[in-house]
């Protein structure tokens, strides 16, 4: 349990490490970045909250065993990080069990909502809603997950006309390859990344059939901020011959860490590829796309997972990202903030973490 409150002081010496940047606190593990500047133009980010349940490493993602949420803040990058109290507790959520993994959050009408996965009673992933009158809660959890959701990692996205869109899933631990035909799978020898299409038929050995690859999801949310609109729709990711992302081609294809933002006239999607380890991007005309694969964000950095969100502040551009500097454990993570450049042409250029 982490102090109440607390007060980092930025690390801004030069650093001859192999790192491009610094952890934005060292007080506690954190990972998963989503973060937003709300009207104060302060910058929140709402990260997952890592600590040592000491369960071992498997494919599934058993160890990140995180059980709660604290929301960090500060006035700009490079300025004083405030740790603030527990905004959300897993034994305060009605349904949930476990597993309180990558959060986000949204602002409407003067109240502060909290995204979240977590899994119930019987292991299955769905997504949860909290609601606070402050951007650092306490939040108060929704008593059942949103109606409609399932697997993890949602992101929320306030288009310019005032509507909101979820964007989850997460194939592997994070269980989307398992609502493949619409309802859940249970079953324990389902391969971990099935295609779209007919994932019981799948026996390819390898685990990559030359199919279309899973989809992350989007639902408009509801007037109350706590449920869906609509029912999940797919958000096809094209190449650039305009075909979808095939299930193989796991260095485009869609992990996990959904996030999108609005560029100019753009739609830009951007998201981890889990097994291989990049941040990289595709854009839209539209919050539902279909969008185009254009390139990487984030090369890989130390650690097995690459999770991030990208916010403007005061005019320019910032990856949020983490990796695992300060434990070197891949469940014990730290967050960190980097400048981003958006090309004048609208390309990200990449940036490389480890730079040495
Ligand atoms: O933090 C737990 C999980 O690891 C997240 O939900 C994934 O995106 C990955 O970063």
């Amino acid at each position: 349990t982490p102090p109440a409150e607390v007060s980092e002081t930025a690390d801004t010496e030069p650093s001859e490490s192999k790192y491009l940047v610094q952890p934005l606190v060292s007080g506690i593990f954190t990972a998963d970045p989503s973060v937003h500047v709300w009207d104060d133009g302060r910058i929140y980010v709402y990260p997952s909250h890592d600590y040592d349940a000491g369960i071992p490493e498997d494919d599934l993602g058993s160890q990140y065993a995180m059980r709660d949420y604290i929301v960090l803040s500060m006035d700009e990058v490079g300025g004083d990080v405030t740790i603030h109290d527990v905004a959300l507790d897993v034994d305060d959520v009605a349904w949930a069990a476990q597993q309180m993994w990558a959060p986000d959050a949204a602002h409407k009408d003067g109240k502060y909502y909290l995204y979240f996965p977590a899994k119930d009673a019987d292991g299955v992933f769905y997504i949860g809603a909290a609601i606070s009158d402050s951007p650092t809660g306490p939040f108060t959890a929704e008593p059942e997950p949103i109606e409609g959701s399932f697997s993890m990692d949602p992101s929320v996205f306030e288009d310019t006309d005032g509507e909101y869109y979820m964007y989850f899933g997460g194939i592997w631990g994070g269980q989307l390859q398992r609502w493949a035909t619409g309802e859940y799978n249970a079953d324990p020898g389902l391969n971990t990344d099935l295609v779209n299409d007919d994932p019981l038929t799948n026996d390819d050995e390898a685990g990559q059939p030359d199919d279309v690859a899973l989809m992350p999801k989007i639902a408009r949310m509801g007037d109350d901020m706590v449920s869906f609109a609509e029912a999940p729709k797919d958000v096809m990711i094209l190449d650039e011959n305009g075909d979808p992302i095939k299930a193989k081609d796991h260095a485009r294809r869609f992990f996990e860490a959904a996030w999108v933002n609005k560029i100019g006239d753009k739609y830009y999607l951007s998201y981890s590829t889990g097994d291989t380890h990049l941040i990289v991007y595709a854009t839209g005309d539209s919050p539902y796309g279909p969008f185009t694969y254009q390139g990487v964000v984030n090369q890989p950095v130390e650690g097995w997972t690459n999770h991030h969100s990208i916010f403007e502040h005061d005019g320019k551009y910032y990856l949020a990202y983490h990796d695992v500097q300060l434990s070197g454990k891949s469940h014990l993570r730290n967050v960190k903030i980097a400048e981003l450049t958006i090309n004048e042409d609208g390309t990200i250029e990449p940036i490389d973490p480890m730079p040495g």
